[in-house]
Protein backbone atom coordinates (compact mmCIF):
# COMPACT_ATOMS: atom_id res chain seq x y z
CA UNK A 1 0.00 0.00 0.00
CA UNK A 2 1.32 3.30 -0.95
CA UNK A 3 -1.06 5.67 -0.62
CA UNK A 4 1.13 8.55 -0.06
CA UNK A 5 2.87 7.89 -3.43
CA UNK A 6 -0.44 7.78 -4.95
CA UNK A 7 -1.99 11.03 -3.43
CA UNK A 8 1.17 12.65 -4.96
CA UNK A 9 0.70 11.60 -8.47
CA UNK A 10 -2.90 12.52 -8.77
CA UNK A 11 -1.41 16.13 -7.12
CA UNK A 12 0.65 16.58 -9.81
CA UNK A 13 -1.64 15.01 -13.03
CA UNK A 14 -2.65 17.32 -15.68
CA UNK A 15 -5.41 14.45 -16.76
CA UNK A 16 -6.68 11.63 -14.57
CA UNK A 17 -9.77 8.98 -15.54
CA UNK A 18 -11.46 6.68 -13.30
CA UNK A 19 -13.14 3.68 -13.89
CA UNK A 20 -15.64 2.92 -11.54
CA UNK A 21 -17.37 -0.93 -10.64
CA UNK A 22 -20.10 -2.38 -8.71
CA UNK A 23 -17.62 -1.99 -5.51
CA UNK A 24 -17.88 1.70 -4.95
CA UNK A 25 -21.55 1.57 -4.68
CA UNK A 26 -21.93 -1.60 -2.11
CA UNK A 27 -21.21 0.84 0.76
CA UNK A 28 -24.46 2.01 -0.51
CA UNK A 29 -26.14 -1.01 0.12
CA UNK A 30 -26.27 -2.38 -3.66
CA UNK A 31 -24.75 -5.74 -3.83
CA UNK A 32 -21.91 -5.83 -6.38
CA UNK A 33 -22.43 -9.07 -9.58
CA UNK A 34 -20.23 -11.58 -8.42
CA UNK A 35 -19.48 -11.20 -4.36
CA UNK A 36 -21.62 -12.06 -1.63
CA UNK A 37 -25.12 -11.11 -2.39
CA UNK A 38 -24.71 -10.88 -5.84
CA UNK A 39 -26.92 -14.25 -6.39
CA UNK A 40 -30.95 -13.12 -7.05
CA UNK A 41 -33.14 -16.29 -6.49
CA UNK A 42 -30.53 -18.42 -7.75
CA UNK A 43 -29.71 -16.96 -10.77
CA UNK A 44 -25.97 -15.41 -12.19
CA UNK A 45 -25.95 -12.42 -13.27
CA UNK A 46 -24.50 -13.59 -16.66
CA UNK A 47 -27.98 -15.41 -16.75
CA UNK A 48 -30.48 -12.44 -16.66
CA UNK A 49 -28.05 -9.43 -18.34
CA UNK A 50 -28.17 -11.35 -21.70
CA UNK A 51 -30.64 -10.39 -24.54
CA UNK A 52 -31.39 -14.26 -25.41
CA UNK A 53 -32.80 -14.26 -21.42
CA UNK A 54 -34.72 -11.07 -22.03
CA UNK A 55 -36.27 -12.85 -24.84
CA UNK A 56 -36.86 -16.22 -23.50
CA UNK A 57 -38.42 -14.78 -20.12
CA UNK A 58 -38.97 -11.00 -19.97
CA UNK A 59 -41.22 -11.24 -17.06
CA UNK A 60 -38.20 -13.33 -14.77
CA UNK A 61 -35.49 -10.50 -16.19
CA UNK A 62 -37.65 -7.54 -15.26
CA UNK A 63 -38.64 -8.97 -12.05
CA UNK A 64 -34.90 -8.78 -11.66
CA UNK A 65 -34.51 -5.11 -12.67
CA UNK A 66 -37.77 -3.91 -11.13
CA UNK A 67 -35.99 -5.62 -7.36
CA UNK A 68 -32.86 -3.65 -8.38
CA UNK A 69 -34.55 -0.29 -9.07
CA UNK A 70 -36.05 -0.91 -5.71
CA UNK A 71 -33.36 -1.22 -3.76
CA UNK A 72 -31.32 1.21 -5.76
CA UNK A 73 -34.25 4.04 -4.98
CA UNK A 74 -33.71 3.54 -1.59
CA UNK A 75 -29.65 4.61 -1.37
CA UNK A 76 -27.48 7.20 -1.11
CA UNK A 77 -24.36 8.19 -2.37
CA UNK A 78 -20.78 7.26 -0.34
CA UNK A 79 -17.50 8.79 1.19
CA UNK A 80 -16.43 6.93 -2.33
CA UNK A 81 -18.81 8.64 -4.93
CA UNK A 82 -18.41 12.04 -2.73
CA UNK A 83 -14.40 11.55 -2.87
CA UNK A 84 -14.67 11.06 -6.78
CA UNK A 85 -17.06 14.56 -7.08
CA UNK A 86 -14.40 16.12 -5.31
CA UNK A 87 -11.93 15.00 -7.67
CA UNK A 88 -13.28 16.63 -10.91
CA UNK A 89 -13.09 20.25 -9.06
CA UNK A 90 -9.42 19.63 -8.52
CA UNK A 91 -8.04 17.96 -11.49
CA UNK A 92 -7.91 19.81 -14.54
CA UNK A 93 -8.96 17.41 -17.03
CA UNK A 94 -10.69 14.75 -15.48
CA UNK A 95 -13.37 11.78 -16.89
CA UNK A 96 -14.92 9.65 -14.48
CA UNK A 97 -16.25 6.45 -16.81
CA UNK A 98 -18.60 4.39 -14.85
CA UNK A 99 -19.82 0.23 -15.98
CA UNK A 100 -22.35 1.12 -13.10
CA UNK A 101 -26.25 1.65 -14.33
CA UNK A 102 -27.21 3.26 -11.18
CA UNK A 103 -26.79 7.47 -10.49
CA UNK A 104 -24.77 7.44 -7.20
CA UNK A 105 -21.98 9.34 -9.04
CA UNK A 106 -24.09 12.46 -10.47
CA UNK A 107 -26.09 11.94 -6.91
CA UNK A 108 -22.67 12.80 -4.96
CA UNK A 109 -22.32 16.20 -7.76
CA UNK A 110 -20.11 14.56 -10.52
CA UNK A 111 -20.71 15.92 -13.44
CA UNK A 112 -17.77 14.86 -16.00
CA UNK A 113 -19.40 11.43 -15.64
CA UNK A 114 -19.92 8.77 -19.02
CA UNK A 115 -21.91 5.40 -18.58
CA UNK A 116 -20.65 2.32 -20.49
CA UNK A 117 -23.37 0.21 -19.53
CA UNK A 118 -26.34 2.35 -19.39
CA UNK A 119 -28.83 3.17 -16.60
CA UNK A 120 -31.15 1.35 -14.67
CA UNK A 121 -33.66 4.62 -14.53
CA UNK A 122 -33.84 5.09 -18.64
CA UNK A 123 -35.94 2.40 -20.86
CA UNK A 124 -36.09 1.80 -24.31
CA UNK A 125 -39.02 0.57 -26.42
CA UNK A 126 -38.10 -2.90 -28.38
CA UNK A 127 -40.68 -1.47 -31.39
CA UNK A 128 -40.18 1.94 -31.84
CA UNK A 129 -36.59 2.65 -30.18
CA UNK A 130 -37.88 5.40 -28.33
CA UNK A 131 -36.13 5.87 -24.54
CA UNK A 132 -37.74 7.29 -21.71
CA UNK A 133 -36.82 8.21 -18.29
CA UNK A 134 -38.81 6.59 -15.74
CA UNK A 135 -38.55 6.69 -12.15
CA UNK A 136 -41.47 4.67 -11.10
CA UNK A 137 -40.83 1.99 -7.84
CA UNK A 138 -42.11 -0.80 -8.53
CA UNK A 139 -43.17 -0.80 -12.54
CA UNK A 140 -46.66 -1.16 -12.89
CA UNK A 141 -47.24 -2.81 -15.54
CA UNK A 142 -44.29 -5.59 -15.50
CA UNK A 143 -42.95 -5.76 -18.11
CA UNK A 144 -43.90 -1.84 -19.21
CA UNK A 145 -45.03 -0.95 -22.27
CA UNK A 146 -44.53 1.97 -24.53
CA UNK A 147 -46.90 4.57 -25.79
CA UNK A 148 -46.79 2.31 -29.21
CA UNK A 149 -47.19 -0.51 -27.50
CA UNK A 150 -44.22 -2.28 -27.96
CA UNK A 151 -42.33 -3.92 -25.08
CA UNK A 152 -40.16 -1.45 -22.89
CA UNK A 153 -36.66 -3.01 -22.09
CA UNK A 154 -33.80 -1.85 -19.25
CA UNK A 155 -31.99 0.64 -21.63
CA UNK A 156 -28.82 -1.04 -19.99
CA UNK A 157 -25.63 -3.20 -21.76
CA UNK A 158 -26.18 -6.90 -22.02
CA UNK A 159 -23.61 -9.16 -22.90
CA UNK A 160 -22.98 -9.62 -26.42
CA UNK A 161 -24.23 -6.30 -27.41
CA UNK A 162 -22.11 -3.19 -27.99
CA UNK A 163 -21.48 -0.38 -25.54
CA UNK A 164 -23.20 3.10 -26.20
CA UNK A 165 -20.46 4.51 -29.07
CA UNK A 166 -20.03 8.27 -28.02
CA UNK A 167 -19.82 6.82 -24.42
CA UNK A 168 -16.84 4.37 -25.28
CA UNK A 169 -15.02 6.94 -27.24
CA UNK A 170 -15.08 9.42 -24.25
CA UNK A 171 -13.76 6.70 -22.48
CA UNK A 172 -10.78 5.61 -25.10
CA UNK A 173 -9.70 9.39 -25.57
CA UNK A 174 -9.44 10.17 -21.78
CA UNK A 175 -7.62 6.81 -21.61
CA UNK A 176 -5.53 7.93 -24.20
CA UNK A 177 -4.74 11.29 -22.39
CA UNK A 178 -4.88 10.71 -18.75
CA UNK A 179 -1.54 10.68 -16.27
CA UNK A 180 -3.34 8.67 -13.87
CA UNK A 181 -5.79 6.27 -14.25
CA UNK A 182 -7.68 4.95 -11.08
CA UNK A 183 -9.41 2.15 -11.21
CA UNK A 184 -11.83 1.17 -8.49
CA UNK A 185 -14.01 -1.61 -7.17
CA UNK A 186 -14.42 -3.69 -10.37
CA UNK A 187 -13.21 -7.19 -10.79
CA UNK A 188 -12.01 -5.90 -14.44
CA UNK A 189 -13.27 -9.44 -15.79
CA UNK A 190 -16.50 -7.62 -18.22
CA UNK A 191 -15.02 -5.63 -21.69
CA UNK A 192 -13.94 -3.82 -23.35
CA UNK A 193 -14.78 -1.79 -19.53
CA UNK A 194 -11.91 -4.29 -18.33
CA UNK A 195 -9.14 -3.08 -21.46
CA UNK A 196 -9.26 0.65 -20.45
CA UNK A 197 -6.70 0.76 -18.02
CA UNK A 198 -4.22 -1.43 -20.00
CA UNK A 199 -4.79 1.49 -22.90
CA UNK A 200 -4.06 4.05 -20.39
CA UNK A 201 -0.65 2.76 -19.46
CA UNK A 202 0.27 1.75 -22.97
CA UNK A 203 -0.03 5.25 -23.66
CA UNK A 204 1.91 6.16 -20.27
CA UNK A 205 -0.72 6.46 -17.61
CA UNK A 206 0.50 5.31 -14.11
CA UNK A 207 -2.00 3.16 -13.10
CA UNK A 208 -4.10 2.99 -9.51
CA UNK A 209 -6.17 0.26 -8.10
CA UNK A 210 -8.41 0.36 -5.80
CA UNK A 211 -10.49 -2.73 -4.16
CA UNK A 212 -11.04 -4.82 -1.60
CA UNK A 213 -9.70 -7.91 -3.10
CA UNK A 214 -6.88 -9.24 -6.03
CA UNK A 215 -7.89 -8.81 -9.23
CA UNK A 216 -7.60 -9.43 -13.43
CA UNK A 217 -5.69 -6.28 -13.46
CA UNK A 218 -3.95 -5.83 -9.72
CA UNK A 219 -0.48 -7.29 -11.30
CA UNK A 220 -0.55 -4.49 -14.31
CA UNK A 221 -0.91 -1.72 -12.11
CA UNK A 222 1.37 0.25 -10.62
CA UNK A 223 -0.02 0.62 -6.74
CA UNK A 224 -3.07 -1.33 -5.56
CA UNK A 225 -4.47 -0.34 -2.65
CA UNK A 226 -6.27 -2.83 -0.91
CA UNK A 227 -9.64 -1.71 1.19
CA UNK A 228 -13.00 0.08 0.99
CA UNK A 229 -13.46 2.77 -1.38
CA UNK A 230 -15.02 4.27 1.27
CA UNK A 231 -12.27 4.89 3.05
CA UNK A 232 -9.63 4.61 0.19
CA UNK A 233 -10.49 7.31 -2.26
CA UNK A 234 -10.98 10.40 0.60
CA UNK A 235 -7.77 10.04 1.45
CA UNK A 236 -6.00 9.78 -2.27
CA UNK A 237 -7.81 13.29 -2.28
CA UNK A 238 -4.73 15.90 -2.60
CA UNK A 239 -3.59 17.35 1.26
CA UNK A 240 -4.50 21.30 0.02
CA UNK A 241 -8.02 20.25 -0.94
C1 LIG B 1 -15.00 -3.36 -3.44
C2 LIG B 1 -15.88 -3.05 -2.44
C3 LIG B 1 -15.60 -1.90 -1.72
C4 LIG B 1 -16.62 -4.80 -3.32
N1 LIG B 1 -14.54 -1.17 -2.02
N2 LIG B 1 -13.93 -2.65 -3.71
C5 LIG B 1 -13.86 -13.49 -23.70
C6 LIG B 1 -12.82 -12.59 -23.54
C7 LIG B 1 -13.06 -11.22 -23.57
C8 LIG B 1 -14.33 -10.73 -23.75
C9 LIG B 1 -15.37 -11.62 -23.91
C10 LIG B 1 -15.13 -12.99 -23.90
N3 LIG B 1 -16.32 -13.62 -24.07
C11 LIG B 1 -17.29 -12.67 -24.18
C12 LIG B 1 -16.71 -11.45 -24.10
C13 LIG B 1 -17.39 -10.15 -24.16
C14 LIG B 1 -18.16 -9.81 -22.90
C15 LIG B 1 -17.29 -10.07 -21.68
O1 LIG B 1 -16.49 -9.25 -21.28
N4 LIG B 1 -17.44 -11.22 -21.06
C16 LIG B 1 -16.58 -11.62 -19.94
C17 LIG B 1 -17.44 -11.80 -18.68
C18 LIG B 1 -15.87 -12.87 -20.34
N5 LIG B 1 -18.50 -8.41 -23.02
C19 LIG B 1 -19.62 -8.02 -23.64
O2 LIG B 1 -20.41 -8.81 -24.09
C20 LIG B 1 -19.80 -6.53 -23.82
N6 LIG B 1 -20.12 -6.22 -25.17
C21 LIG B 1 -19.30 -6.52 -26.17
O3 LIG B 1 -18.20 -7.00 -26.00
O4 LIG B 1 -19.82 -6.20 -27.39
C22 LIG B 1 -19.09 -6.53 -28.56
C23 LIG B 1 -19.96 -6.17 -29.74
C24 LIG B 1 -19.47 -5.28 -30.67
C25 LIG B 1 -20.26 -4.95 -31.77
C26 LIG B 1 -21.53 -5.51 -31.92
C27 LIG B 1 -22.02 -6.38 -30.97
C28 LIG B 1 -21.23 -6.72 -29.87
C29 LIG B 1 -20.97 -6.04 -22.98
C30 LIG B 1 -20.73 -6.19 -21.53
C31 LIG B 1 -21.98 -5.76 -20.76
C32 LIG B 1 -21.87 -6.02 -19.27
N7 LIG B 1 -23.15 -5.80 -18.68
C33 LIG B 1 -23.31 -5.90 -17.24
C34 LIG B 1 -24.81 -5.73 -16.91
C35 LIG B 1 -25.22 -4.27 -17.09
C36 LIG B 1 -26.66 -4.05 -16.76
C37 LIG B 1 -26.98 -4.36 -15.33
O5 LIG B 1 -26.44 -3.72 -14.41
O6 LIG B 1 -27.78 -5.27 -15.13
O7 LIG B 1 -22.52 -4.90 -16.60
S1 LIG B 1 -22.68 -7.43 -16.55
C38 LIG B 1 -22.08 -6.70 -15.07
O8 LIG B 1 -20.62 -6.80 -15.01
C39 LIG B 1 -22.40 -5.20 -15.19
C40 LIG B 1 -21.15 -4.58 -14.61
O9 LIG B 1 -21.04 -3.23 -15.04
C41 LIG B 1 -20.06 -5.48 -15.12
C42 LIG B 1 -18.78 -5.40 -14.35
O10 LIG B 1 -18.94 -5.82 -13.03
P1 LIG B 1 -18.18 -5.04 -11.86
O11 LIG B 1 -18.69 -3.66 -11.76
O12 LIG B 1 -16.73 -5.19 -12.02
O13 LIG B 1 -18.74 -5.81 -10.56
P2 LIG B 1 -18.20 -7.18 -9.92
O14 LIG B 1 -19.26 -7.65 -9.01
O15 LIG B 1 -17.69 -8.12 -10.92
O16 LIG B 1 -16.93 -6.72 -9.05
C43 LIG B 1 -17.05 -5.91 -7.91
C44 LIG B 1 -15.64 -5.64 -7.39
O17 LIG B 1 -15.72 -4.71 -6.32
C45 LIG B 1 -14.92 -6.90 -6.83
O18 LIG B 1 -13.60 -6.93 -7.37
C46 LIG B 1 -14.87 -6.63 -5.31
O19 LIG B 1 -13.69 -7.13 -4.70
C47 LIG B 1 -14.90 -5.13 -5.26
N8 LIG B 1 -15.48 -4.55 -4.06
N9 LIG B 1 -16.88 -4.04 -2.42
C48 LIG B 1 -13.70 -1.64 -3.01
N10 LIG B 1 -16.43 -1.52 -0.70
ZN1 LIG C 1 -42.44 2.19 -28.81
Amino acid sequence: MNIAEARTWIAQARSVAVLTGAGISAESGLPTFRGPGGLWRNFRPEELATPEAFRRDPQLVWEWYDWRRSVHAKCEPNAGHRALAEFEQRVQEFLLITQNVDSLHERAGSRRVVHLHGSLWRLRCMVCGGEEENTQVPLDPLPPRCACGGMLRPDVVWFGEPLPQAAMERALQAAYSADVFLVAGTSSVVYPAAALPHVAKQHGARVIEVNLETTEMSAMADITLRGKCGELLPQLLPADF
